[in-house]
């Protein structure tokens, strides 16, 4: 059923509708101050126009703990979809390459 859902684009697409933001995924980015694959991670979802928490490890080392902890990766950016580390921005960048990205983010 939530996928249903959360494939309900497919039918509103003809149409050219979007889902409403609270059927995507829920997509955080952790991020630095000077991080240029940061700007290019958030430039792609900016350009999808998908909604994203923005996380700023520069100034907290717990967070960017729990952001190592929770990823398995040292580096920023980290994102995650719906919980789940998908890697930095060129993981990010691959999985729209694929074509996989807009499924993991409820677009497809
Ligand atoms: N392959 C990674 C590269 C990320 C990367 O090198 N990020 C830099 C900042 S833009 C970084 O975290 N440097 C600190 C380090 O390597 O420890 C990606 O695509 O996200």
């Amino acid at each position: 059923m939530w996928r249903a859902a959360r494939s309900g684009r497919a039918a509103c697409g003809r149409a050219g509708l979007r889902l409403p933001s609270s059927f995507m995924a829920q997509v955080t980015v952790y991020t630095a101050l000077v991080c240029p694959f940061c700007v290019r991670a958030k430039r792609l979802l900016d350009h999808k126009g998908v909604p994203y928490e923005e996380v700023d490890v520069s100034s907290d080392a717990a967070l960017r703990d729990k952001m190592v902890e929770d990823s398995g990766r040292r580096t920023v950016p980290q994102i995650f979809i719906d919980g789940s580390p998908i890697g930095g921005y060129q993981e990010l960048q691959i999985l729209e390459n694929n074509g996989d990205l807009d499924s993991l983010l409820g677009l497809a």
